[in-house]
């Protein structure tokens, strides 16, 4: 990661000691925690730069030259950049740059494609889904017909026979291949069989996994699916935002879909640095990064289980891994709450066939991007799953609290994050 680069923010200390404080103790805690959550990463002082540039002043609603505004010259250069880059990384027809986040792609992609009261078919929630995969709380849930499937209950693996069965028993308008907590490949082309046989579209949401598609270290979904939906900030290390890919037929739809549809002026400055983040992908150190990820996700939960902890699917293929703590007499939510209290940050997940509620939750999530994105190797993440065995193992015992909080403490020291930035 370039850390050239010192940020100029002690402006926002005369304005607003408030922010700034705020802002000072965010990035001290990002410094001296261990950052375990799948979907968060540490994006690069160049990303953070053009994210905070000037272009956050522009209005630029419609698509370069073809803009409501004048004065969008740069911003038709920047948007171009952006969707070409995008194009030749994820080998695309078509891209949208403009989603201002994962939902919103996943979003204009409903409306791009489907009615009101079609039927969308998607992982259940619980199992691994995302909320815009037809929760009865999102937009998708209100909106379609949902006909969720599930992970098979021995293996806690998709099973695309029973996937094959529910499509052809509901014909879905459309099926959604994606996850948000889901530690095996997914297999894209027999969902793609699938869809063409039921007459569905096919959208595949690699939110998480976007890193490992763009460096071949997942099968990508770009050939086979209708749309691709994904955010940039996960795997992929760029800023918060999101992307859809489609094939060219739907290139307009997808486009008036978003603007004017559902979103107004695009994030301009958000756009300048998805692009920068799409010339890091290319290059050949991310593919190392994304290798050293798996590799990391693969030992720290290896180190998990032999420590006595139940591995949701038996393990990962991924950046990420569920732990079920319902055999350790723990809750999601309590081992959270221990492992916070030492600096190792990790989200209380439901697991397949999950008896908790979601505030409660029987596991885990554990993931990589971010302590990898640090420098962190093999040694280090052996290291993590034995204070994390001793952490949930002694709830409650302070010495025990203490003397891990105090290795964390040195591994971070260890491996400095963000070191040219102050605020
Ligand atoms: N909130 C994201 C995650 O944690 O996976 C999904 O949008």
């Amino acid at each position: 990661m370039g850390e050239e680069v010192v940020s100029e923010i002690s402006e926002i200390q005369k304005i607003d000691p408030e922010i700034s404080e705020a802002l000072k103790a965010e990035l001290k805690r990002e410094r001296n925690t261990l950052e375990l959550i799948a979907s968060e990463n540490f994006t690069s002082v160049p990303v953070l730069e053009a994210q905070g540039s000037v272009l956050t002043n522009k209005y630029a609603e419609g698509y370069p030259d073809k803009r409501y505004y004048g004065g969008c010259e740069f911003a038709d250069e920047v948007e171009n950049i952006a969707r070409n880059r995008a194009k030749e990384l994820f080998i695309a027809d078509h891209v949208n740059v403009q989603p201002h986040s994962g939902s919103q792609a996943n979003m204009a992609v409903y409306f791009a494609s489907i009615k009101p009261g079609d039927t969308v078919m998607a992982l259940e929630l619980s199992h691994g889904g995302h909320l815009t995969m037809g929760a009865p709380a999102s937009f998708s849930g209100q909106l379609y017909k949902v006909v969720p499937y599930t992970v098979d209950k021995e293996t806690e693996q998709l099973d695309y026979d029973q996937i094959r069965e529910i499509a052809r028993k509901n014909k879905p308008q459309i099926i959604v291949a994606g996850a948000s907590a889901y530690p095996r490949l997914t297999d894209f082309v027999v969902f793609a069989e699938i869809a063409a046989e039921v007459g569905a579209y096919l959208m595949t949401d690699i939110a998480h996994i976007a890193g490992l598609v763009v460096t071949g270290l997942h099968p990508s979904p770009v050939p086979y699916a209708d749309f691709v939906t994904t955010t940039t900030h996960k795997t992929l290390r760029g800023p918060r935002g999101g992307l859809i890919i489609c094939k060219e037929k739907y290139a307009s739809a997808v486009d008036k879909t978003i603007f004017p549809g559902i979103q107004g002026g695009p994030l301009m400055h958000v756009i300048a640095a998805k692009a920068v983040a799409f010339k890091q992908a290319m290059a050949p150190e991310f593919k190392t990064y994304q290798q050293q990820v798996i590799k990391n996700a693969r030992i720290l939960s290896d180190t998990v289980r032999e420590e006595g902890f139940r591995l949701v699917a038996g393990g990962t293929d991924t950046h990420l891994f569920l732990v079920d703590l319902s055999g350790n007499g723990l809750t999601g939510a309590k081992a959270q709450t221990a492992l916070d209290a030492v600096g190792i940050t990790v989200n209380k997940n439901t697991i397949p066939f999950e008896t908790q509620s979601p505030m409660v939750t029987s596991g885990i999530r554990v993931g990589t991007p971010a302590v990898t994105t640090r420098g962190m190797k093999e040694a280090e993440m052996q290291h993590i799953g034995k204070l994390i065995s001793r952490v949930l193992k002694n709830i409650g015992d302070e010495d025990v609290q203490k003397k891990v909080s105090g290795e964390v403490g040195d591994l971070c020291r260890r491996f400095p994050l963000y070191p040219s930035l102050e605020y």
